[in-house]
């Protein structure tokens, strides 16, 4: 045993690690990564065999049209993403080659947004040959995923010295609304895990950070106008987000071009918010009397939508993305059922004994408050089968299985339509569960060209139950990669045989950025592995 073992470490040394550090394959890998290529696919690319050299050095990037601090901060970001900490560039001296490629000219033609919005223009196009490379954009937003297509395409080579092949790329998304969805209510997630995270989504171009701050659990989120909301339904005072926290992370976000859509899911899952506002929960009845237990919200009671009008006049203003998400999912009636308070009120209301009506009027009443404060709502599905009337902006999110009958029905009712059902990942199994994340497609439903131009995008989810700052990242990514490319490339970019080597090498260039994401094709290494 211990002579077996002695060898085995005898043979890595001579036989199998090569002296620049390269692993020589000791068995077949199932896949093998790619080498320069990009992800997610551009709509448009094609490269040379021409090869540039780029001196670490020597390179910069250079505006040549407008800028702004979304821009510079991107230069400087992405300095350190391709070339490493360079060392200072006073160091550089004319004996060293230059290498035949010393800048990317980034001309973007718009003044600078403050904000990323919903339709923002992504797109750009992107060019390498001898005559230096160019990338030119409408926006800010276009150079901001041009540069990241940029760095996904120089390799490096020793030290200082990197290569990039003669490239063309005409490049803009599918789909404008291409989201992720985070729990921080199930389990807290740190400020510096949700950072990386939007890291991580802009290198896969992902342009939404759902973020599905409260839930049942726990209330995170700390409010200005009812700070007992987290005092008493946070899980501790630990477990809070405080307001310069959430500032900072919008901040963050915005450089990316990443909107931070927040969720405030009611009437249902809402249980924290019930610790500290009086009456907001509707009481449960046993055998005629309150029995101790607490559903949804009231939708009975005037102070429930006194509390609202309150609570999202602050959040209209914490959160700057013209969209709040208003969650309305899975509503129990069981306890609106059992309360004779709201018996009598559907009485009044002549709702009969169809509760879909009453969270029908609950949503209404919400929708027109959150009108109010000059904001679009996205909603889960649920409220529109319920019957309840949207206004013609709302963004309907569909979820549920079945989501190609769904989706008609959504689109044709003339709702901007978001998919999520196929992509959740908060579902795990043993071996390559990627490609059914891939194959799904958001314009397969019967549907017509109208119909399908509603579908905005989608949105990967991961619920947090399950996963808290230990495992979040690795279990989001690169499985998230996977949604971003069938919601940025072509329709005929669909071939799971044929990204497997692009997602490899994706997954390895995550994890040279210093992102634990995990293996998702079986058997390999990637040239600079997580530690
Ligand atoms: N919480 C909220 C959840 C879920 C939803 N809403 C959910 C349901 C089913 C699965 C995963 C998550 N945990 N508020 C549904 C939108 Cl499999």
């Amino acid at each position: 045993m211990a002579r077996t073992f002695a060898l085995f470490h005898f043979a890595c040394i001579v036989g199998l690690v090569f002296s620049n550090g390269e692993y020589r394959e000791r068995e077949t890998v199932s896949v093998t990564a790619s080498n320069g290529m990009p992800w997610p696919m551009p709509q448009q690319y094609s490269s040379t065999s021409d090869t540039f050299t780029i001196n670490r050095n020597a390179f910069k990037f250079r505006a040549t049209g407008q800028s702004c601090d979304i821009l510079s901060s991107a230069f400087f970001r992405y300095q350190t993403i391709i070339f490493g900490f360079r060392e200072e560039v006073l160091k550089f001296h004319p004996k060293f080659k230059a290498g035949s490629l010393t800048e990317l000219d980034v001309n973007v033609k718009n003044k600078c947004d403050q904000y990323p919005y919903l339709g923002m223009d992504e797109s750009y196009n992107l060019t390498i040959s001898s005559s230096g490379a160019t990338l030119n954009s409408n926006s800010v937003w276009g150079a901001l995923r041009g540069i990241e297509t940029f760095s996904q395409l120089v390799l490096q080579r020793s030290k200082d010295m990197f290569t990039v092949n003669g490239t063309t790329i005409v490049d803009y998304p599918r789909f404008q609304h291409r989201g992720l969805l985070l729990d921080t209510s199930r389990h807290f997630l740190d400020v510096s895990i949700i950072k990386q995270n939007l890291l991580a989504m802009s290198q896969s171009k992902f342009n939404v950070f759902h973020w599905h701050i409260v839930d049942d659990q726990s209330f995170p989120y700390t409010s200005n106008n009812f700070p007992d909301m987290a005092t008493m339904g946070a899980y501790d005072s630990k477990h809070i987000y405080t307001q310069d926290q959430i500032a900072e992370i919008i901040e963050f976000a915005r450089i990316l071009g990443i909107r931070v859509i927040p969720e405030f899911d009611s009437p249902g899952h809402s249980q924290s918010w019930g610790k500290s506002i009086k009456d907001l929960l509707t009481k449960c009845y046993s055998s005629g009397k309150p029995n101790g237990q607490y559903g949804p919200i009231d939708p009975s009671l005037e102070t429930s939508y006194g509390f609202l009008s309150k609570f999202f006049a602050e959040i209209a203003k914490v959160f700057p993305d013209h969209y709040v998400h208003l969650g309305g999912d899975e509503v129990n009636f069981d306890c609106w059922k059992s309360n004779p308070n709201i018996t009598a009120f559907m009485k009044q209301k002549d709702f009969g004994t169809d509760y879909a009506k009453l969270e029908e009027y609950y949503m209404q009443r919400l929708l027109e408050i959150v009108s109010g404060v000059k904001k679009g709502y996205m909603i889960w599905q649920e409220v529109v089968d319920n019957g309840a009337k949207v206004r013609p902006d709302t963004v309907v999110e569909v979820w549920k299985g079945g989501y190609q009958n769904e989706m008609s029905k959504i689109t044709s009712l003339g709702y901007k339509t978001l998919l999520s059902s196929c992509w959740y990942l908060n579902y795990i199994s043993y071996g390559s569960d990627w490609p059914k994340y891939y194959n799904c497609e958001p314009y397969n439903f019967n549907g017509t060209a109208e119909q399908k131009k509603l579908v905005i995008g989608g949105e990967t989810c991961m619920w947090g139950e399950y996963v808290d700052n230990t495992n979040v990242l690795s279990r989001t990514w690169p499985r998230a990669s996977v949604v971003a490319e069938r919601l940025w490339s072509a329709q005929n970019v669909k071939d799971a045989n044929a990204a497997a080597p692009r997602l490899e090498e994706h997954r390895c260039r995550m994890i040279k950025r210093g992102f634990p994401a995990e293996a998702v094709n079986g058997p390999g290494y990637c040239f600079q592995e997580y530690s």
